[in-house]
């Protein structure tokens, strides 16, 4: 039914559909690929219906092919290279050079076509998560359809219905694709002004991925289900991941989709916003309500808009502290409030290099030069303007300066705070010492109150 439609305005019987199509497979649009892992300009949109597109953080939109009012797109899934950080890549899977693959940009009733050339080592599909399509378009193998065995090309169509952020990802040996990296952004734009979908200044989107990458090694783990290492937005850790900017008072959508094993609440500092929409489309005005940390799920993506009009440079972020943490193992033992003083000097007596981690909180880390094994990056990175950040994996900022330039997406640097707007240290007398707090004494519970108890008290330990 829906590719009758479909077909309707270029042939009006099922004959000449079928040569459409034929005509259409002899001539397969050109890939494009990509091979840098830097967030590309927005593909302004060179025919059909104009929209405003998305910028790709660390990723680009694919261009389009128009054949006879179609739109086609041609991915390419392959092996690929990708750049996580500076002097870390990793062998992922892909599409069309990178991991992500491009995202795909419609306007709502386009006539899609998707050409799949698979040139990886085993077979594979795509499923276009989220969009009302025909049941055999749904990308699932051996249910809805045969298999891509590797070298082969196959052919979806249909009609973007419904406006919305969607993702699309493999069916097919899911879980070493997805592990490997095989995923993307699909964004349809509303075709008119629609009651619940803003016009926005700034249209950012990414997708939550996640990799177990041991340290030295150049290929992820892909029978991991929990202990990942590879925190990502994009396949991309801090620092990274570029900024999102934003000109003072510009409205911003941002649109994260999850594709990794466990829910990623996602935080914007300095800013409330609303969840404006879902992959299950907008959210009724009447069921928005104010949040600073909005979680998303797996399989789930999260549309959030907000003004920004808070001058600065503000921490964009998983909530959860470990998905902010770079490569490292994590059989570290907590080592707060172990006193290593004069064990280290006699290890050190041994093994030169030996350092303590840990016994004042791991913070001391983002300021050492640890020793790393080959192709990877810090646990703890990044500096700003008035050190280590003390980051690593999914965190980035946002950028809100008064002047900028509508179109100007590059990193403004380093956030001028206006004088006297900065936490400044304390120069002023001491607490005093009557006053310190207390730590509880050695040998008692943590948490038992540490008052002077009555001289009947017999267990000891009166202070002399
Ligand atoms: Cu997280």
């Amino acid at each position: 039914m829906q590719r009758r439609h479909f077909f309707a305005g270029a042939a009006a019987t099922a004959v000449a559909a079928a040569s459409v199509s034929r005509v259409a497979i002899a001539a397969l649009p050109e890939p494009a690929s990509q091979s840098n892992a830097e967030t590309a300009a927005p593909l302004v949109p060179p025919n059909g219906r104009p929209y405003r597109p998305v910028v790709t953080l660390n990723g680009w939109t694919t261009p389009w092919r128009m054949n006879n009012g179609v739109k086609e797109f041609h991915l390419v899934a392959e092996p690929v290279v990708r750049e996580v950080a500076p002097g870390f890549s990793v062998n992922m899977w892909g599409y069309n050079g990178q991991s992500p693959g491009p995202t795909i940009e419609v306007v709502e009733g386009d006539k899609v076509r998707i050409f799949v050339t698979n040139r990886l080592p085993e077979h594979t599909t795509v499923h276009w998560h989220g969009q009302r399509l025909p049941n055999g378009m749904d990308g699932i193998g051996g249910l809805t359809q045969p298999h891509i065995a590797p070298g082969k090309t196959f052919v979806y169509e249909f009609v973007a219905r419904r406006p919305g952020t969607f993702m699309y990802h493999p069916h097919a040996d899911e879980m070493t694709q997805m592990a490997m990296g095989m995923m993307g952004l699909w964004i349809t734009h509303p075709k008119n002004a629609h009651p619940l979908i803003a016009n926005v200044d700034r249209d950012y989107a990414f997708l939550l991925s996640a990799y177990d990458v041991e340290p030295g090694s150049m290929t992820p783990r892909v029978n991991e289900m929990t202990d990942f290492n590879i925190w990502t937005f994009n396949s991309r850790v801090f620092p990274a991941i570029t900024p999102l900017v934003a000109k003072q008072n510009d409205r911003v959508r941002i649109r994260v989709g999850n594709l990794t094993m466990t829910n990623h609440p996602i935080h914007v500092h300095g800013h409330e916003f609303e969840v404006t929409g879902t992959d299950g489309g907008p959210v009724p005005k009447s069921a928005r309500w104010p949040e600073v940390t909005t979680d998303v799920a797996v399989g789930q993506m999260r549309q959030v808009e907000f003004v920004a009009d808070e001058l600065g440079d503000w921490a964009l972020h998983c909530h959860k502290s470990h998905h902010t943490m770079g490569a490292m193992g994590h059989d570290v033992p907590t080592m707060i409030g172990v006193d290593h003083r004069g064990l280290v000097a006699k290890i050190q007596k041994i093994v030169p290099d030996y350092m303590v981690m840990g016994e004042r909180g791991m913070g001391d880390m983002g300021a050492m030069e640890m020793p790393l094994p080959d192709n990877t990056f810090p646990m703890m990175t990044g500096t700003g303007p008035f050190g280590p950040l003390e980051m690593g994996g999914m965190f980035t900022t946002l950028k809100v300066r008064a002047h900028l330039g509508a179109n100007d997406y590059r990193d403004p640097g380093a956030f001028k705070h206006p004088q006297g707007t900065v936490a400044w240290e304390w120069t002023g007398a001491p607490l005093a010492d009557s006053t310190a707090p207390r730590q509880t004494e050695p040998g008692k519970a943590p948490g038992a109150p540490s008052v002077r108890k009555p001289a009947a008290d017999s267990s000891g330990h009166e202070h002399h």
